[in-house]
């Protein structure tokens, strides 16, 4: 669409010869009509286990229990006894997804161009490789004003990896969370444990220890406008009740939150919290969200279902809402200026996208430095 990208180099992404120095976030340059956005498709999973070590396949997968209409889950049990926690300072960047593309890969290396072409061309068939949650803080980026983010971006073999990078701000939350907010932490994947099973059609176990080492994660391909994207995210449960529903139509993301007791608290929950959840679920494709709803004791006392593609209707006639299509044109953007000023392709040199509410995004280029994230035994076998 030559008229849309006119608009980029013009307005939203401002340049300075031929590369755009920084691209704006203001929410207007994003009114368009919603982009194209591919039904996303799994194309496969991974599992950690309880020491967070790798493995390709499901073992993780927990299946969905529907909750009795008025539950009293209990999110504070266990947490002085039954709780180990993952290592957060441990940062594992792209590593797993890293371990399952080399696992993987036939399913999505580009097929050779002639016969007895080069064996050593090992191009991917994406633009971008990330995790889910890295585009869910681009498509909020817009609305966004209490916390900034860094992106690094390298390079490789025409494909663009992004790997976040902590902030000093996001640092120094995290070690100085307090006691509460610790526990609060714990109350999200205590629920998960409230609303899974382990096998299909078994109970939940609220007696057993949780280990928030494992993970289930989804890994999907997709295409936003022209920009062929892989993420995996990790995934909560599948409900096994429509055996026809295919992954990732069969996922379902647990979320607990502050019961809605006045008007206020449910414009603060449409909002903001409904803007986190749906791009959170519609990147990946997951079509259900089920809350669970807790007290200020941290019992959850009622369930309530969403379904993500109706999320948009449920917030029209809020004031000064949040738009879908603000997020996904924003995105759609943002990874254009990725293309645009990522140009070295070179496994040492990182991209460093940085962003600060109410600033534009911009960016800086280091070479061999400590931002640098794709490991050499990934570079070594792509090569
Ligand atoms: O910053 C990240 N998102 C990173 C994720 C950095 C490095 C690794 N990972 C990995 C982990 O292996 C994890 O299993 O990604 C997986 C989760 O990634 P995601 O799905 O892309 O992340 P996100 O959508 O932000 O979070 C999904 C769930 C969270 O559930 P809620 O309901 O709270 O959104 O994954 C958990 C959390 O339970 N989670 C994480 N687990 C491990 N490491 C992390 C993290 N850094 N962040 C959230
Ligand atoms: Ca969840």
């Amino acid at each position: 669409n030559k008229k849309r990208h006119r608009a980029d180099d013009t307005s939203s992404a401002r340049m300075t010869a031929s590369q755009p120095q920084v691209l704006s976030v203001q929410r207007y340059l994003y009114e368009k009509d919603f982009p194209l956005y591919k039904q996303p498709i799994e194309i496969g999973f991974f599992s950690l286990d309880s020491q967070r070590r790798f493995y390709n396949d499901d073992r993780q997968l927990r299946y969905y229990v529907e909750a009795e209409s008025s539950p009293n889950f209990n999110l504070r049990d266990g947490y002085r006894d039954r709780y180990i926690k993952r290592d957060e300072s441990i940062k594992e960047k792209l590593d797993h997804m890293l371990q399952w593309i080399l696992e993987n890969r036939g399913k999505v290396e580009m097929a050779p161009k002639v016969e007895g072409a080069s064996a050593s061309s090992r191009h991917l068939k994406f633009d971008f490789v990330t995790w889910r949650g890295h585009l869910t803080k681009i498509l909020t980026t817009p609305y966004e004003t209490h916390e900034g983010w860094l992106l690094a971006v390298t390079l490789f073999q025409g494909t663009h990896y992004i790997s976040e990078v902590e902030t000093e701000a996001a640092r120094r939350e995290r070690e100085d969370r307090s006691a509460r907010h610790e526990e609060m932490t714990y109350w999200g994947y205590k629920f998960e444990q409230y609303m899974c099973a382990d096998e299909p059609g078994g109970r939940p176990d609220s007696g057993g220890t949780v280990n928030t080492n494992e993970a289930y994660c989804t890994v999907v391909q997709t295409r936003l406008t022209d920009h062929h994207l892989l993420f995996s995210g990790e995934v909560d449960c599948k409900d096994n009740g429509s055996p026809l529903k295919t992954a990732p139509g069969c996922y379902i993301e647990l979320k607990t939150s502050l019961e809605i007791c006045n008007p206020k608290q449910q414009s603060n929950f449409l909002r903001f919290k409904l803007l986190k959840w749906w791009a959170q679920s519609f990147l990946p494709g997951v079509p259900r969200i089920v809350a669970g709803f807790r007290n200020n004791s941290g019992y959850v006392v009622s369930t309530q279902t969403y379904e993500t593609g109706k999320i948009s209707q449920m917030i029209k006639a809020e004031q000064n809402c949040w738009r879908p299509t603000v997020c996904m044109n924003f995105c759609a953007e943002f990874l254009s200026f990725i293309k645009k000023v990522v140009i070295l392709d070179d496994p040492r040199v990182v991209y460093l996208f940085s962003w600060d509410p109410f600033k534009d995004v911009c960016y800086s280029v280091h070479r061999d430095s400590e931002y640098s994230f794709l490991p050499n035994w990934y570079v070594e076998e792509m090569r």
